[in-house]
């Protein structure tokens, strides 16, 4: 098995699009940890899954030295303190509740929406959560202002350099892209309306992480449309 160095033991379950996933993949591959890989079928979940992780019985799951951890937030913590350099959260204090905080936002108010508009049997409810979660774009566009000045320290959340927010929306990023084909809206991408995240989103996808990581927009789009077709049958089955 792959290790993080040395003798250590490091495996991931996975699902490879889960953005919650991807956020693990790339702080892990940010800080150089080798692992083992292993792709969960959600629908027939494995036997060290739902022994790593009985309550939730969701991926990601990191095993480290034969110890899980779960809750992708919670692993990426986990990460930053049991590996490294480079760290992810910052050393201040006050700075470091201020990324706790914008990445708690970042699931709480925008993915929570976007994962109900995911789940959406009809086009007038999936508009109605989207309308949501464009509207948590506005506010996580003054986040990234307030941790950057105004973008005179960096165009990341961590500054110059990736932070600990910037790799928990890094996960979504695929999915920005695929929902401006599936519906038009345009998350991070406009620069009239969210200039930072424009240019946050652009930079991101340049990092050799993400080139490496982040799942084909196409495999995505063709994802959440079979979900949304499954939804939209479950309806129908139901009228
Ligand atoms: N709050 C969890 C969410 C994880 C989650 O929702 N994982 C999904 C995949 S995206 C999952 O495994 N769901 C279990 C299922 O589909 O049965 C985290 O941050 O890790």
């Amino acid at each position: 098995m792959a290790g993080g160095g040395g003798d250590e033991e490091v495996t991931l379950l996975g699902h490879w699009g889960s953005a919650y996933v991807t956020r693990v993949r790339l702080a892990l591959h940010l800080k150089g940890v080798r692992y083992e890989y292993v792709e969960e079928d959600l629908r027939n979940k494995s036997d060290l899954l739902l022994r790593c992780n009985p309550v939730h019985r969701a991926v990601p799951v990191l095993i480290h030295n034969g110890r899980p951890v779960c809750e992708s937030q919670i692993i990426l913590q986990y990460i930053d303190q049991a590996f490294g350099p480079p760290t992810l959260l910052p050393a201040d204090p006050h700075e470091r509740a201020v990324a706790r905080f914008w990445a708690a936002y970042a699931d709480d108010v925008l993915g929570a929406p976007w994962e109900k508009a995911y789940r959406a049997r009809t086009e007038e409810e999936r508009a109605g959560w989207m309308r949501r979660v464009v509207a948590a774009t506005d506010a996580l566009e003054r986040g990234l202002s307030e941790c950057t000045d105004g973008g005179k320290k960096g165009c990341f959340f961590g500054g110059e350099r990736v932070g600990f927010v910037d790799v928990v929306l890094g996960g979504v990023v695929p999915l920005v892209h695929a929902t401006v084909e599936i519906s038009g809206d345009m998350l991070f991408g406009d620069a009239g309306r969210t200039p930072l995240l424009a240019t946050w989103l652009q930079r991101f996808g340049e990092l050799d992480a993400a080139k490496a990581l982040l799942p084909d927009v196409d495999r995505v789009v063709d994802y959440v449309r079979m979900i949304h077709a499954k939804n939209a049958a479950v309806k129908a089955s139901a009228n």
